[in-house]
Formats: structure tokens, C-alpha cells, sequence
């Protein structure tokens, strides 16, 4: 396991920690998420990553998603992990070897897997740009990486559209992000697990088993990853046993969008597309996975049809769709019991009052700091500047206290799973600007 450094007394020892995180996990062009547990490059970690680096170095922010992009398929699929072929192959598990992508005629030169995450990218490009408009003007930003963010988003909004809602379905618990919330149980309980001495675990050699999840979570993983791979990566409800509707990946679609219209003006095309693909999906999402009575959005089951009722910090992300119609609402149930704003910090990941709601595992409880920091930018987005401050100072308090872990007890702050963790890292840089 990786051990915290000592807390960090003040916001100048903090920012200074947190570049010297940035500063271990750089490698030539990407950012590892964590030096030991995560090898390789991340997808959304390098979008959170950018939205930190761009106040460091704005190229470096640049090139942080350059590389992410050049390694997109031919399809429009941006990978969830970009492998470095300099690390030993037996460093991750599912490593290149796996994922098999060197098979699969629309896939890069590069290794990668070939599951996708949450489209937070349009997002982040758009924050690099503007920290720095004419570094990113040289260096043909923008130019190059709108048609490419197109591309990704079309083939979300097409191919990933597996019930014909107008919504994407993520298809893999890792896709999702927030790989064993709970609210992926019920789907999952129809995959059979791939026997556990068929694979072996390389997470386990990093962190504390009772933070990470189980076996059986990783035999699902595994079976899922395998059949889509065997598919050829084709996109049907056919091949996939797991495909979920979820509320973090459209809303941040929807977001995408919007940054993508700021994009066609700064780049004389029109916007026009993008203004009404964001309005449809912010509409969709509302219609269908918002639910009135409780105040939430949740997922919804692609195969039965049915909302998976259950409270995940995904659900409260919506709040970073501009326009959303049901920001109060939202808020309102991030305040109460179950996720505690004003107390509780990070945002637990999963509903305080659950019966199984667990402090120190992964997505089944413990708080992180992107979908803090996305709620945070929803606060100031939909008018709660003061509520945005208050969480702002409390989760620079927090890290300070635990150092950049990868989760945090919700109520305590005790940190768990790896250190030096990039993302933490990055958007305690963004919060402290
Ligand atoms: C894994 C890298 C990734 C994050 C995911 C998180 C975790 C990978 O780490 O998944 O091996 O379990 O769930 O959101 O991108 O930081």
C-alpha cells in the first residue's frame, strides 16, 4: 500500500505537494494517475489532470489531451486506457495482452483497451483553452482536438445509443467510472463470474483489499471484458450482459456539448449543432432518468428498462448540465440525509443512510474529488456561490489532513486506497485558483 506523506499545514505547502504529485506521475507526454497501481494513461483522469495542469502549464495541459486524442479509434472511441509499452506487461491487470486492441482494425498503433468513460473531455479542453487562449492558438488546440471531441461524441451519442432513447449506455462497470457502486448490482447479478484463479489481480499488490473490490466484482469485469473483446468490440444489446443508461456519462455528454458550441464560435463554425444536441440530451436525461419524487436521477437498466433506484454521487452529477430544470431540486438532496453537503465531505459516494454503505470501499461509500469537483462546479454554475465556497474550503481541508489519497472517509477524512494520486492532485490545484 502507498503511505500519506505527513498533512500539509498550509495552502503553499498544499500547492506545492500537489505539483510535486503532478510532477512524479508525469511521463514524457500523459500522466499516470498513480506511479504503482495505475501504470498507464487514464481517460478521465486526464481530462481531471488537465483542468489542474492548465494553471502549471498550460502546453503541458494541451498535451496532456493531445495524447489522450491520438490515441482515439477510428470509430470515434476514445480508450480508457492508453498503454506505455515501456511498462512491464504484467504491471496492470487487464493489461495489453487482454484488451487484444492490435486485432481490431480501427484501433491506433498504440495499446489500449478498448472500453471507453465518462465524456468529461469537451469539458476539460475548453477549460485548458481558455487558461491560456494564445499558447493554445500556436500550438493549433483547439483545431485539432474539436473534430476529434465530434467525432467521440458522435460515436456516443450513435453507436453507444443502444435502445434508441437518445441516450448512451456505458456497457462495462469501468466505463461507468464509479466501477462497484452499488447501483450496478442488480445488472450485474445476471454476469457470471470468470472463476478467480482464471486471472490475476495486480491491484491487490497496492492497496488494501477491504478499499478495493472483491473477487466476484472482478470475475463480472472479466467476463464482460472478454465478451465484448470476442465481439470484435461491436455495439449491440446482443453482446453486452451489462449496459446500463447512466446519469453521470449523459449529463457530462450534455455539458460536452454545450463546451463544444463555445468551441464552434471560438473557431468560426457553427455552433448551432452542438446548442441543439445539448438542449435534446438535457431534455432526454430530465425525462427519463430524473425521478420527481425523490429528487434524483438514477440510472436505468438498457436490458429491463426499469431506474436502478439507487443513490449514487452519479446521480447528483447532472448538476454540471448548463440549463439544467431541476438544479434546486438536486441540490436539495445533496443537503439532506443521504449525502450531507454541508458536513460531509468529499461527497460520499454512495447514500449515507444505505444499510450497506461502506465508508472505505471504493464506489460503495468513501467521497472523491472529481465528482466533488464537478458538484462544486454545478454549485457555482446554477447560482450557490456560498454553497460552492463552503465545499471548496472543506475539501482543501480535507486533503491537507489525508494527503492526496484516492478516497476519503466521507466523515472522518481518513484517507484509503493509493497515495499520489493524480486527480486529487490536480483538482486541489483548480480549487486553490
Ligand atoms: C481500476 C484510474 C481509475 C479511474 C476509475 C477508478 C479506478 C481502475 O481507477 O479504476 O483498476 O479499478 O474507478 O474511475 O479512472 O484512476
Amino acid at each position: 500500500t502507498e503511505r500519506p506523506e505527513v498533512a500539509h499545514r498550509t495552502i503553499e505547502d498544499l500547492d506545492r505537494a500537489a505539483r510535486r504529485v503532478l510532477a512524479t506521475n508525469w511521463r514524457q507526454h500523459a500522466t499516470v494517475p498513480a506511479a504503482r497501481l495505475y501504470p498507464h494513461q487514464w481517460s478521465w483522469d486526464s481530462a481531471f489532470v488537465a483542468i489542474g495542469l492548465r494553471h502549471l502549464s498550460p502546453a503541458r495541459a494541451q498535451r496532456e489531451l493531445e495524447s489522450l486524442f491520438g490515441a482515439q479509434w477510428r470509430d470515434g472511441r476514445v480508450p480508457h486506457i492508453v498503454f506505455d509499452p515501456h511498462v512491464p506487461a504484467d504491471a496492470y491487470f487487464p493489461g495489453p495482452s487482454f484488451w487484444r486492441s492490435g486485432a481490431v482494425p480501427e484501433a491506433p498503433a498504440v495499446p489500449t483497451s478498448g472500453i471507453v468513460q465518462p465524456p468529461a473531455h469537451a469539458l476539460a479542453v475548453w477549460l485548458t483553452y481558455r487558461a491560456d487562449p494564445a499558447t493554445a492558438r500556436a500550438r493549433g488546440f483547439l483545431s485539432r482536438l474539436y473534430p476529434r471531441l465530434v467525432e467521440w461524441h458522435r460515436y456516443l451519442m450513435t453507436r453507444r445509443d443502444l435502445t434508441g432513447s437518445g441516450l448512451m449506455s456505458v456497457v462495462h462497470p469501468w466505463e461507468s467510472g464509479l466501477d462497484n457502486s452499488p447501483a450496478w448490482d442488480t445488472p450485474l447479478s445476471r454476469v457470471t463470474p470468470v472463476p478467480a484463479g482464471e486471472f490475476t489481480r495486480r491491484d491487490l499488490d497496492h492497496a488494501a483489499a477491504a478499499d478495493r473490490p472483491t473477487d466476484t466484482d472482478y470475475g463480472r469485469y472479466v467476463r464482460l471484458a472478454r465478451d465484448y473483446r470476442d465481439a470484435g468490440y461491436a455495439d449491440s444489446l446482443r453482446v453486452h450482459g451489462f449496459a446500463v443508461e447512466d446519469p453521470l456519462c449523459n449529463a457530462l455528454l450534455a455539458a460536452g456539448e454545450d463546451a463544444l458550441a463555445s468551441m464552434a464560435v471560438e473557431l468560426g463554425r457553427d455552433p448551432r449543432p452542438h446548442r441543439s444536441a445539448a438542449a435534446r440530451l438535457t431534455g432526454t436525461l430530465t425525462a427519463t432518468l430524473y425521478d420527481p419524487a425523490a429528487g434524483m436521477f438514477f440510472a436505468r437498466d438498457a436490458h429491463t428498462g426499469k431506474l436502478i433506484r439507487s443513490y449514487s454521487v452519479g446521480g447528483l452529477v447532472p448538476l454540471v448540465v448548463p440549463g439544467l430544470p431541476v438544479a434546486a431540486e438536486l441540490i436539495r438532496t445533496a443537503l439532506g440525509d443521504r449525502f450531507r453537503l454541508r458536513d460531509a465531505c468529499p461527497l460520499p459516494s454512495y447514500d449515507l443512510t444505505a444499510g450497506d454503505h461502506d465508508p472505505g470501499r471504493y464506489w460503495r461509500g468513501p467521497g472523491w474529488i472529481n465528482t466533488s469537483w464537478l458538484f462544486w462546479h454545478g454549485l457555482r454554475l446554477h447560482g450557490e456561490p456560498s454553497l460552492a465556497e463552503d465545499l471548496r474550503q472543506r475539501l482543501l481541508d480535507r486533503v491537507r489532513d489525508a494527503g492526496f489519497r484516492e478516497y476519503l472517509d466521507p466523515l472522518t477524512g481518513a484517507g484509503h486506497g493509493t497515495d499520489g494520486f493524480s486527480w486529487t492532485a490536480a483538482l486541489i490545484l483548480d480549487l486553490i485558483r
